[in-house]
């Protein structure tokens, strides 16, 4: 980050310093009136992200380079940024005048901040609304959250697995997205996969819903097993693997490259969650499950939820689209792609996808 003070006889004369020096994009981290040399002017403290230096050609790269990049996207990294991002947000949160925005738009941003809506996603809709009184708030969330509806015919590749902390409803998703599919497409080849260590209540769900619907069923307990599965992948159209909880600080990087999953290149891997952890948890959840084949994320139990920020924040944290919606118990009616307009009604109206409204 950036930051530069700008001294000026008044304010206008020092916001268009800030403007002409450091763009549209510059956060004001303070605004008040000194004294200097006895006259009174206004001093303004702004800040912006340092422009991202222009990727080299692979030819001129050096070794210092390659690290410097690798660094520069570290997770780790990116925390410790986002932290020094968070302080600043705090600093800023006074600066954000709501007043500079319209009567709409102020409004909307307010009912997002009451909805859990992070400060930096705050900030973020904040800059780009005051640039645009015409801007809506759907217009503006529109670049923020990105949605990929979970369908065989989607994008994703032939294996999908299902991952996210224990009870999240990895299994129901999984069972009723499986069944969605075979549903749609009936003479389609779909194996159901457990690799959940034969730990529980998942292996018997899976093996009773493959059964009863005409899928075929396998278990991955060892490395082998996942190999011998892939060499039977030419069989099958879709295959999705249930993944376990993961154990105390084991990582989900750890455990594909422990399972030969991690090398599979037709792998999707999507991660399960609620909207109702708390900051910390979801911090602590995208750093232990963060994985180059996670491609979307699948929210459930929103039936049990009362507000939705968390789908924003967790998009704009991560950049993961979107792919599916939970909202009951129950295997039937109780799962649907996900699409914008859903997210919308969920965020602004708490209405579920199946019509429900949560109180
Ligand atoms: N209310 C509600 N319950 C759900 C939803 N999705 C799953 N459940 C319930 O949550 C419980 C746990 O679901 P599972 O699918 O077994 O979760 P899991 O992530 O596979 O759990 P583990 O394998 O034990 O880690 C079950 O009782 C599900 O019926 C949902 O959208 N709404
Ligand atoms: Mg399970």
């Amino acid at each position: 980050m950036r930051m530069k003070t700008f001294r000026a006889a008044n304010s206008t004369a020092a916001f268009a310093q800030v403007k002409a020096d450091l763009g549209e994009d510059a956060v004001i981290l303070s605004n008040k009136t000194i004294t200097e040399n006895g006259a009174k002017c206004c001093e303004i403290v702004a800040a912006v992200e340092s422009t991202p230096v222009k990727k080299m050609a692979a030819t001129q790269q050096t070794r210092e380079t390659v690290i410097e990049d690798a660094l520069d996207s570290a997770v780790g990294w990116q925390r410790e940024w986002s932290q020094i991002k968070g302080q600043i947000m705090q600093l800023m949160k006074p600066q954000m005048d709501m007043n500079v925005l319209t009567p709409r738009q102020r409004l909307a941003m307010e009912y997002l901040e009451r909805e859990d809506v992070d400060g930096k996603v705050l900030a973020k809709l904040f800059c780009q609304l005051r640039d645009n009184e015409r801007l809506s708030i759907i217009s503006a969330l529109e670049s923020l959250i990105d949605v990929t509806p979970f369908k065989a015919t989607s994008q994703f590749p032939k294996i999908q697995a299902f991952a996210g902390p224990g009870g999240a409803g990895k299994t129901s998703s999984l069972v009723r997205l499986a069944l969605r599919e075979k549903k749609a497409m009936p003479d389609a080849r779909i194996c159901l996969a457990t690799a959940d260590g034969g730990r529980g209540k998942g292996r018997l769900v899976l093996k009773h819903y493959a059964e009863l619907s005409g899928l075929t069923f396998r278990e991955i307990i060892t490395k082998e097993d996942f190999e011998s599965l892939q060499n039977e992948a030419s069989q099958f159209d879709l295959i999705f693997i249930d993944l376990p909880g993961l154990p105390g600080q084991t990582t989900l990087e750890e455990w594909t490259t422990l399972y030969g999953l991690s090398g599979c290149d037709d792998l999707a891997i999507h991660l399960v969650l609620n909207p109702y952890y708390s900051t910390a948890q979801f911090e602590k959840f995208i750093e232990k499950y963060k994985s180059k084949q996670l491609a979307s994320v699948i929210w459930t139990k929103l039936d049990e939820a009362c507000t939705f920020g968390s789908i924003l924040n967790m998009a704009f944290t991560c950049g993961l689209p979107v792919s599916a919606l939970s909202y009951g118990p129950g295997l039937k009616n109780s799962i649907a792609p996900a699409t914008k307009e859903m997210i919308w009604r969920l965020l602004f109206m708490r209405k579920l996808p199946g019509g429900n409204i949560q109180p």
